[in-house]
């Protein structure tokens, strides 16, 4: 057969043409004459996927053949993104595609906007999980990602009259070429049913989980080639799909429409992806996503572990490390456990240490509200084995403890039964007594973990002589897809400045810019290189809002994810101020203020009142500014609609500011604060999450810091409750504008809605039940105005600003995924590259 197989020169671009017109023909049912642009996407995507499945396939064969120890990602969501573009430029075909597609009168850019964009995920973690993959990949590291085959991704937005309106996202319409579907790959997963006592094959006593509904787990492998390796992963993603004997018997019974019934119930479990991103909610149907996707990949590990000669479990934590992304995949504690023990028949000792040493877990919120905790009775019915497994875990526990300590409170907290009106699994307690590290996100917020979320676990670490279970692991982002292909210019001026293309797996080469940060010759490409992104920004800006932006204004952006704790409100209630200021003004001195750009975009969780009123008050702010003639040459306000991977990919570049203005102590990372610096970007920010350590690198100059400091919000809190909380009067007649009703005109509802936001932030009464500026907007505003000030005074001295925008850029090697996840191989998985050689 190996004989038989086409042979092809991958990088030549006439077998690219020949592979793609066989694909337009034979795979599509095209002809050669006559096809659409979907259709030249479709079978240059054909053409990427073979590529990617020999890789796929030889990288694995090697993986098996050293047998390496393997990591693997377990994760609800992946924001991966388009594929094209980044397919093409991780396996070296930038140029070969590029002529191969000219020649035939096509423009690669054009394909790449053809593609869908795959949202599996609703924001930072899910996009942190994608930029993880790329980073493995590229470091070689023989490490999977697992997770959930979403039919609908993060649903469409679309603004109606100013408001979110959600659709649907059927990404899968037409199929993806870059998913590898396996109908042979399929696992058992069970859910509800029940516990009996009985006998197992060896004639010994044991538990046995029975009946229930059992769904299968159906593979789709999606290949993560790296850059600059001959090395390609896989994401690999579970589809539920109905089991095929289940459907006999109801064919049996002649019950046909029960059998269609039963069919569809089992296809529900991977719908639809919840677009929740910081507060949790107790859905049955997402507590069976998680344990779905949790079961079908620990057994499909295990196989592969169990597949090598003469296996011995005790090897078991050398050849395997699981990372689990948040609690959303924690009853993968209870899961391996009944694996091994129930069903691999390990003593229970020895699959406990198993356990503790092969998983590990990563925290992404500080919010209460987001730690996950399931009703101990839902649970109960669908995973009945399983909470008994947790509750030998729990009462072994807790014996340990009372040993230890006493009786004291400390048991509760360390519990992972919270007892109350409803009694509940802590799933944060779960994972970090089922861990062998835990880890924080950024500095700061490893810090906020040890000392507020998890403080009696960390004192328990530290009493037991572990304080380093807890560690951090600063997040990052991948400068493949974030710098190299949303921004080709710039790619272009560090490759030609530093004589290499070595600084995109090796951040650290960038420092090599530095020397040339005041050179003149560099200011003036560099500044071509933002305007070539803003103008891009522009066409992309009308195509979408119809809105004309003037490309000399000052771009300052704030795109995330719609939430309190992220203040968009403030930006919003800044650029009335700004707005009331100009409109002061003399004509004349308006002319000498800066042009400025204001652009706003993300998603709201759908029951997420206050988050979707703040997107109504930013579309009519907007239109009142953007339409009043005395100022909307000056200011333009607008909502940036359906937020994605591929409009972040044309916004970041053409930033001049972006905001990453959350309440100190609340954000626990951030990641695009990080992408708009790494795109010589400058950002306006609180000393939270990771910009404080983007601060420590790239130096104080480079960022308007303002805001109250972690330590201080509770103090602050405490007086705004008591009613010492002064409002600044240039906020007051902010305040005034809105309760006026200079943004509501003729709709009374959203009057009444506007002015209920910001009652909130006046409310100072009420100790106890506070229910007002609980993000201390209030405090933080006049702070905010002054360091937009100095944005302004800074941005006036165009070779300062330059001057700063490179030294930033060149300063981020720290936050390259590449760095965070050596980290994670070497601190947390003891995972060690394995690059395949070209040739096998
Ligand atoms: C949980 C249960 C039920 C339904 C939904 C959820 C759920 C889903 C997603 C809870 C939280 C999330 C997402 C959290 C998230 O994105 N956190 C962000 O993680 C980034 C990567 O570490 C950080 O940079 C951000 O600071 C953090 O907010």
């Amino acid at each position: 057969l190996w004989k038989l197989m086409e042979t092809y020169e991958p990088n030549d671009p006439e077998s690219i043409q020949k592979s793609f017109a066989r694909h337009l023909e034979y795979s599509l049912a095209c002809t050669r004459f006559n096809f659409t642009m979907q259709d030249a996407y479709r079978a240059a995507g054909l053409v990427l996927r073979d590529r990617l499945l020999e890789s796929l396939n030889d990288t694995n064969a090697y993986y098996r053949k050293m047998d390496v120890k393997r990591g693997y990602y377990l994760s609800a969501e992946y924001l991966i993104g388009r594929h094209m573009q980044n397919a093409i430029a991780n396996l070296d075909l930038e140029q070969p595609f590029k002529e191969a597609f000219h020649a035939l009168g096509m423009q690669l850019e054009d394909l790449f906007h053809e593609e869908v964009d795959p949202a599996l995920g609703n924001g930072g973690l899910g996009r942190l999980a994608a930029c993880f993959l790329d980073s493995m990949a590229t470091l070689s590291l023989p490490c999977w990602g697992y997770g959930i085959r979403y039919s609908y991704g993060m649903f469409k937005q679309d603004i109606q009259n100013g408001r979110q309106v959600e659709m649907p996202d059927f990404w899968i319409g037409d199929g993806c070429p870059f998913e590898i579907p396996r109908p042979d790959i399929t696992y058992p997963v069970r859910l509800y049913g029940e516990v009996q006592e009985g006998l197992n094959a060896q004639g010994e006593w044991c538990l046995n989980w029975v009946g229930g509904d059992i769904v299968q787990a159906m593979a789709y492998d999606n290949p993560i080639p790296g850059f600059d390796t001959y090395n390609t992963n896989n994401l690999r993603l579970w589809r539920a799909c109905p089991t095929k004997e289940f459907d006999l018997d109801q064919y049996s019974a002649a019950n046909f429409t029960d059998a269609v019934e039963a069919r569809r119930k089992a296809e529900d479990l991977s719908a639809v992806l919840y677009p929740n991103d910081a507060s949790y909610e107790g859905r049955e149907l997402r507590l069976r996503q998680q344990y779905f996707f949790v079961s079908a990949s620990l057994q499909d590990l295990l196989r592969e572990f169990i597949k090598r000669p003469n296996y011995k479990w005790s090897e078991l934590p050398e050849k395997v490390a699981v990372q689990m992304n948040d609690t959303h995949p924690t009853i993968a504690v209870a899961e391996f456990m009944r694996l091994l023990v129930d069903v691999m028949h390990v003593p229970w000792d020895e699959a406990w240490e198993l356990t503790t040493k092969c998983l590990n877990y990563t925290n992404h919120t500080v919010m209460p509200e987001a730690l996950e905790k399931w009703p101990v009775e839902m649970m109960t019915r669908m995973l009945p084995r399983h909470v008994q497994i947790i509750g030998e875990l729990n009462l072994r526990w807790i014996n340990g403890l009372v040993a230890k300590y006493g009786d004291g409170p400390i048991i509760a907290a360390l519990s992972i039964f919270e007892e109350g009106d409803v009694k509940k699994i802590r799933m944060g307690n779960l994972a970090i007594m089922g861990s062998n590290k835990v880890n924080g996100v950024a500095a700061l917020h490893t810090e906020i973990i040890k000392k507020e979320t998890f403080p009696d676990f960390y004192k328990y670490c530290c009493d037991t002589g572990a304080p380093d279970k807890i560690v951090n692991m600063t997040n990052g982002v991948t400068p493949r897809r974030w710098v190299h292909c949303a921004n080709p210019a710039l790619s272009a001026i560090f490759t030609k400045y530093l004589g290499s293309h070595e600084w995109l797996t090796d951040m650290t080469k960038l420092k090599g810019m530095l020397k040339f940060k005041e050179d003149p010759k560099l200011h003036a490409e560099w500044m071509e290189m933002k305007k070539t992104a803003k103008k891009k920004l522009a066409g992309f800006l009308k195509e979408t809002l119809d809105l004309e932006i003037d490309q000399d204004a000052l771009i300052d952006i704030q795109i995330k994810r719609i939430h309190e704790y992220k203040r968009q409100f403030m930006n919003c209630l800044y650029v009335i101020h700004r707005y009331q200021q100009l409109k002061k003004m003399s004509p004349a001195e308006r002319e000498k203020v800066q042009k400025r750009v204001v652009l706003i975009g993300g998603k709201a969780a759908s029951a997420y009142v206050n988050a979707k009123l703040i997107i109504k008050l930013i579309n009519n702010v907007g239109k009142v500014i953007n339409n009043d003639p005395d100022t909307g040459k000056l200011l333009k306000l607008a909502f940036v609609p359906n937020y994605r991977v591929s409009a972040a990919e044309v916004l970041i570049p053409a930033s001049d500011i972006s905001e990453h203005i959350s309440t100190a102590g609340t954000e626990a990372s951030g990641t695009s604060n990080m992408k708009f610096v790494m795109n010589g970007g400058l950002i306006v920010g609180t000393m939270d999450g990771a910009n404080i350590e983007i601060r420590e690198e790239c130096g104080e100059d480079t960022m308007f810091i303002f805001g109250c400091l972690e330590h201080e919000v509770a103090g602050i809190a405490a007086k705004a409750k008591e009613g010492h909380y002064p409002i600044d009067s240039r906020l007051q007649a902010v305040f005034q504008a809105i309760r006026n009703g200079e943004f509501s005109k003729g709709e009374p509802e959203a009057h009444a809605e506007f002015c209920s936001l910001v009652d909130k932030l006046c409310n100072t009464h009420g100790a106890g039940t506070w229910d007002g500026d609980r993000y201390l907007v209030v405090h933080d505003f006049p702070s905010f105005v002054d360091a937009q000030a100095k944005v302004d005074a800074t941005y006036a001295d165009k070779a300062k600003w330059c001057k700063l925008s490179i030294q930033a850029a060149s300063s981020m090697a720290k936050f390259s995924t590449d760095r965070t996840i050596s980290e994670y191989a070497d601190v947390i998985w003891g995972v060690k590259p394995a690059p395949r050689p070209m040739e096998m």
